[in-house]
C-alpha cells in the first residue's frame, strides 16, 4: 500500500498495470491447465483425385448439393483436408492433441506426412496426440476422410443421406504432460453420475483417468460441486503417487448433497462439478467442468415412466442432424435451435436418431430439460463379420463414454429395425443363422452397455413385425422396446394404431413400450380437401397425428413416443413429391413449423396457445361461380372456445374439440385478414394472419373476378402451391358447359404398389415442382375451356409416368411392394388446339425419357364462342396430359 502510493509517473502506472495483467493471465492460464483452440477456419479441401483445391471452413460436407440434384446417387469417396498449425513456442513443454467431434465415416490423420491415427464411424468423436512437432510454422495436418460404402461399418443402408466430410468441429487441445485422459474413447477422462438421489439427499460420484507423461509424482484430484449460482456445496479429494507414463484410474470419495434441487423438464437445474488435477505445490495441472443434474428415474410396464418419483409421459420427436442447404455441416447454434423448438412445442423427449449427434444437442437437452435417448447407427441390417461387430462395439463405447456426463440421457440404444431388410429370405437355414448372428450382436452390445453404464436403460427399436422380433429372440434382450409404427401410412389405416398398441402390450407384457417412430409425409406445398394416404397433404398429416396423439396419451402403458421426425431430413434415395427429402418432419428442412407441430404444441403446452392453422398455406386457390368461396380453415388451440374473424366480420364462437376448431371461411379473391381470439381466465389471446386467395372462375360467361391464369393438375385430388411463382395448382374437374375441364380419360395409377394412392413417386427430372407432373390423366379425348373471346397462352405439362410406378427405395416399410420392372410405355399421340395440330407424333419416353418434365407452350386467339378445345389423338397407346396452364394475354 505504502509502495503503491509512491508510484507517481504515468509510466510507472503503466508498468504496474502490465504487471497485474501478466499475473492475471498467468494465473488464469495455470488455473485450468488446458486450453482448447478452435481450428475450424481455413482448411484446403480437395475432393477425390480432382486437381482443384478450395478453401473451406469446418463444419463442411462435400454432399450438400449433389444429394439434392436429379442425378441418382452422390459422391461417396475420399476428401482431403489440409491445414498448417500455428503453434506457440511455450507449447513445446505441453502435450498437444487434435480433437475431431465427427467426420463421416473413415478418417486418417497425418502430421507432416506421417500417419498419426485413424478412426472408423461417422458419428462419434476422436482424438490423436500430436508428437514431433517442428514449431516453425510448417507443421501441417492433413485429414483423409472417406464416406464410401464399407460393409464393416454401420450404417449399411438407411433412409437418410450419409453426408461425407469433417462436418463437426475440430480443435487443438493443449494440456500439461500430466492431465485427465481416457486415451481410448475420446472422452474427457472424467465420468460423473449421481447416485442414491432422493428428495432429501444425493451423492455425486466422480470417476476418471489421468495420464502422467512426466516423472513419478504426487498428485491430488479435487472435485468441487457448486450450485447454479456458483456457491460451493461440497468438495472431495484424493491423493496418489502416479508413476511416469502410467494411466491412473481413480474414484473420488462421494460428494454428498443434502436437499438437492432435482433436475426435471420443468426445472432443469444444473449443479457444476469442477474437477482439478493438482501437483504437490497446489498448481492446477488440469481442470474439467461438468454440469451435474440430480434426478432419479424408472420405467414401469404398466404405469410408464417416472422421474423423481413423478409420472411423466415421454413425448417428443426423433431428430436427424441435417439442415436445408447445409447437409450435415450445421453450426452448433442451429442444432441448439432444434432442441429449443422441441421445448417450445412442449416436448420433453428427444430420440437422438439414428446416431450420436453434436455435443451441443445434448448440452441443450441438459439445460432445457429434455430427456434423451441416444443410439449407434445399426439400421436395417448387419454384416456378419468380426470387423462389423467390433466396429459396432467401439461405437457403443465411444457413444457412452463421450456422452456419459449428460443428465438428460436416460437411454442408450443400439439397433433400429434390424429385421427390415431380411437377408437370405429364400434360404431358410442361412436365414436362421443370420438371425442368430443379429441376436448375438444385440446381446453383446446389451452386455457391454449394462457393464459400461449401469445407471441407464437400454433400448432397441423395431418395425411392426412384432412376432418376427419375438421369434428372433431380440425383444427379450434390451430393457425397453421401441416400436416404429406406421399404421395409416405404410399400411393399414391410422385407426389401427391404438389396437395395435394394445396387442403389442399383450404380446410383450414384460417390456416397457415406447413408440420410437410414427409419422406421415407432409409436403407443405400440398393440400387436399379429401385427404388420402400418401397424397403428402398437410391435411392427411393432421388427421393421422390427431388419431395417434390421442391413442398415445390415453394409454399409460405407452411410456413414451417420439414423432418421426422433428424436421424433414435428407434421404437421397427418396423420390416422391420432394425428391431426396423425407417429409415426415413436424417442421420443414429449414425449420418452418407445419400445422402438425402446432397440434403437438396445443396438446403438450399448459400455457394458453392459439394458432391459425394455415401452416405455410398463405396462398390458396379455389373455383367458384361467385366472388367468394367457402373453404375449411383450422384453428389449433388448447383453449376451450375460439372466435374467428374474417375480413373484420365474426364467424362466431366454436368449442375446441381435440385441440381443433374447423371453420368454413368465406374467402374473397386477393387478401383476406383472419383473426382468431380466445379468452383464458379473462385474458385475451389472439393470432392474426393474412391469406391471399386466387379465385378461379367456374363459369366464364359471367366473370365475378378477373380471369388471368388457371393452373390445373390432372388425375389429382390435391392442390399444389408454387410459392416461388405465386401460382396455385388446382385439381382437375370434368367439363361442364360454360366452364372448363377434361373430357374422358382416367387418373394414372401406379402399378405394383399398395402404398401409393395415386400419382407417381418418381423424381421428375428437371423440375423442383414435381407434383405438377406426378399425376396424369390417361386416354383423355379432349380438354375444353369455354373462355371468352381473346388471346391466350396455353402450356401443356407432360411426363411419362408409366414404368415409374413404384420407386425402388432401398428403404421401404411396405413389404408388399414388388420391385418395379416396368418398361416405360412407348405412347405416341397428336394434340390439336382449336382444330389446328400443335403436337405431332409425340413419344414422351422415346423423345424425353421417362419421368422427364416436358412443357409445350402455345398461343391462340379465341375469336368465336367455342373457347379453347384441346383434342388428343392416340397413334399408339393412350394420350396423356399431366397439367395445364391457361393465361390471358392482353
Ligand atoms: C423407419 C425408419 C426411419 C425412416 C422412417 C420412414 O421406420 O426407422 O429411418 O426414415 O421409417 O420415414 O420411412
Amino acid at each position: 500500500m505504502l509502495r503503491l502510493k509512491k508510484i507517481k509517473t504515468n509510466q510507472q502506472k503503466l508498468v504496474l498495470l502490465l504487471l497485474i495483467v501478466l499475473i492475471a493471465v498467468n494465473c488464469f492460464g495455470q488455473k485450468t491447465g488446458r486450453s482448447v483452440i478452435n481450428l475450424n477456419a481455413n482448411w484446403s479441401f480437395q475432393k477425390g483425385n480432382s486437381s482443384s483445391v478450395s478453401m473451406v471452413n469446418i463444419p463442411h460436407t462435400w454432399n450438400a448439393f449433389d444429394t439434392m440434384d436429379d442425378v441418382p446417387g452422390y459422391y461417396r469417396g475420399i476428401g482431403i483436408y489440409k491445414k498448417k498449425l500455428v503453434l506457440k513456442p511455450e507449447w513445446k513443454a505441453k502435450k498437444l492433441f487434435l480433437y475431431f467431434e465427427g467426420a463421416n465415416q473413415e478418417t486418417e490423420v497425418y502430421l507432416n506426412g506421417k500417419k498419426i491415427g485413424s478412426h472408423i464411424g461417422g458419428y462419434t468423436a476422436f482424438r490423436f496426440p500430436l508428437e514431433n512437432l517442428k514449431f516453425n510454422g510448417t507443421d501441417e495436418v492433413s485429414v483423409k476422410v472417406d464416406n464410401s460404402y464399407n460393409e464393416n461399418i454401420a450404417p449399411l443402408t438407411a433412409d437418410f443421406t450419409f453426408f461425407g466430410g469433417i462436418y463437426r468441429s475440430v480443435s487443438l487441445e493443449v494440456k500439461e504432460p500430466i492431465h485427465f485422459e481416457d486415451n481410448q474413447y475420446a472422452s474427457k477422462g472424467i465420468y460423473i453420475h449421481a447416485n442414491q438421489v432422493t428428495k432429501a439427499s444425493a451423492e455425486v460420484i466422480v470417476n476418471g483417468n489421468l495420464i502422467n507423461s512426466f516423472a513419478n509424482t504426487e498428485l491430488t484430484i479435487l472435485s468441487t460441486l457448486t450450485d447454479a449460482a456458483g456457491k460451493k456445496i461440497n468438495e472431495v479429494k484424493f491423493s496418489t503417487t502416479a508413476n511416469a507414463s502410467k494411466v491412473v484410474a481413480f474414484q473420488l470419495p462421494k460428494i454428498q448433497v443434502s436437499n438437492p434441487i432435482l433436475w426435471s423438464p420443468e426445472n432443469p437445474y444444473l449443479y457444476q462439478a469442477t474437477t482439478q488435477l493438482l501437483d504437490k505445490t497446489g498448481k492446477v495441472l488440469d481442470e474439467v467442468k461438468t454440469p451435474v443434474g440430480l434426478r432419479f428415474f424408472s420405467f414401469d410396464v404398466e404405469k410408464g415412466f417416472f422421474l423423481n418419483g413423478l409420472p411423466y409421459k415421454l413425448i417428443g420427436a426423433s431428430r436427424h442432424q441435417d439442415f436445408a442447404g447445409l447437409g450435415s455441416a450445421v453450426s452448433k447454434s442451429l442444432q441448439v435451435k432444434d432442441v429449443e423448438l422441441l421445448k417450445d412445442m412442449g416436448g420433453n423427449f428427444l430420440r437422438i436418431a439414428h446416431y450420436p449427434q453434436d455435443q451441443s444437442v445434448l448440452d441443450a437437452c441438459d439445460s432445457l430439460g429434455i430427456l434423451a435417448s441416444v443410439e449407434i447407427p445399426i439400421v436395417n441390417e448387419i454384416t456378419e463379420t468380426e470387423a462389423f461387430y467390433n466396429n459396432c462395439k467401439t461405437m457403443q463405447l465411444e457413444m457412452i463414454k463421450q456422452n456419459y456426463n449428460h443428465p438428460s440421457i436416460i437411454i442408450w440404444a443400439y439397433m433400429n429395425e434390424v429385421l427390415l431388410r431380411m437377408k437370405f429370405s429364400n434360404e431358410p437355414e442361412r436365414k436362421l443363422k443370420y438371425l442368430s448372428n443379429i441376436e448375438k450382436l444385440a446381446q453383446s452390445l446389451e452386455d457391454l452397455t449394462r457393464k459400461t453404464d449401469p445407471t441407464r436403460y437400454t433400448m432397441m427399436s423395431n418395425h411392426g413385425d412384432v412376432n418376427g422380433y419375438i421369434k428372433a429372440g431380440l425383444v427379450k434382450i434390451p430393457m425397453l422396446v421401441g416400436w416404429n409404427l406406421y399404421q395409416g401410412w405404410y399400411g393399414g389405416k391410422s385407426e389401427d394404431f391404438g389396437p395395435s398398441l394394445d396387442k403389442i402390450h399383450q404380446q410383450v407384457p414384460d417390456k416397457p413400450l415406447l413408440v420410437t417412430e410414427f409419422g406421415a409425409d407432409v409436403d407443405p406445398r400440398i393440400h387436399a380437401f379429401t385427404p388420402l394416404k400418401f397424397d403428402k397433404s398437410l391435411e392427411y398429416g393432421m388427421l393421422y397425428h390427431q388419431i395417434y396423439i390421442k391413442d398415445i396419451l390415453k394409454r399409460p402403458f405407452v411410456v413414451g413416443a417420439a414423432v418421426w421426425n422433428l424436421a424433414d431430413f435428407g434421404s437421397e434415395t427418396r423420390e416422391e413429391t420432394m425428391p431426396h427429402v423425407n417429409n415426415k418432419g413436424l417442421m420443414t428442412l429449414d425449420r418452418k413449423p407445419k400445422n402438425t407441430f402446432y397440434l403437438y404444441k396445443a396438446y403438450l403446452n399448459t400455457k394458453p396457445f392459439l394458432k391459425i392453422g394455415n401452416g405455410n398455406w398463405n396462398l390458396r386457390g379455389g373455383v367458384s361461380a361467385a366472388n367468394v368461396i367457402t373453404q375449411n380453415l383450422q384453428v389449433i388451440s388448447n383453449t376451450d372456445t375460439v372466435e374467428l374473424f374474417v375480413n373484420g366480420k365474426t364467424l362466431g364462437k366454436k368449442k375446441v374439440i381435440d385441440k381443433i376448431t374447423n371453420w368454413n371461411v368465406p374467402f374473397r379473391n386477393g387478401k383476406n385478414d383472419i383473426k382468431a381470439v380466445s379468452f383464458v381466465k379473462g385474458n385475451r389471446i389472439e393470432d392474426l394472419t393474412s391469406i391471399t386467395f386466387n379465385l378461379k372462375p367456374e363459369i366464364f360467361n359471367n366473370l365475378t373476378v378477373p380471369f388471368k391464369t388457371l393452373n390445373v393438375l390432372l388425375g389429382a385430388q390435391r392442390q399444389f402451391v408454387d410459392e416461388d411463382n405465386q401460382e396455385v395448382w388446382l385439381p382437375n374437374q370434368i367439363y361442364k358447359e360454360g366452364s372448363w375441364g377434361s373430357i374422358g380419360g382416367e387418373a394414372f395409377k401406379p402399378k405394383n404398389t399398395s402404398r401409393q394412392s395415386y400419382g407417381s413417386d418418381k423424381n421428375i427430372i428437371s423440375t423442383l415442382n414435381d407434383p405438377i407432373y406426378q399425376t396424369q390423366l390417361i386416354g383423355l379425348d379432349s380438354y375444353q375451356l369455354d373462355v371468352p373471346r381473346g388471346k391466350y397462352e396455353i402450356t401443356l405439362y407432360f411426363a411419362e409416368l408409366a414404368g415409374t410406378g413404384a420407386s425402388t427405395l432401398p428403404y421401404n416399410l411396405d413389404s408388399l411392394i414388388a420391385t418395379n420392372k416396368e418398361i416405360p410405355e412407348q405412347r405416341i399421340f397428336d394434340v390439336y388446339l382449336n382444330d389446328k395440330q400443335i403436337i405431332k407424333n409425340i413419344n414422351l419416353a422415346a423423345n424425353y425419357g421417362a419421368a422427364n418434365a416436358v412443357q409445350k407452350k402455345f398461343e391462340c386467339v379465341v375469336a368465336d364462342d367455342k373457347g379453347i378445345r384441346l383434342m388428343f389423338k392416340g397413334i399408339k397407346g393412350k394420350p396423356v396430359l399431366n397439367a395445364l396452364q391457361v393465361k390471358t394475354i392482353n
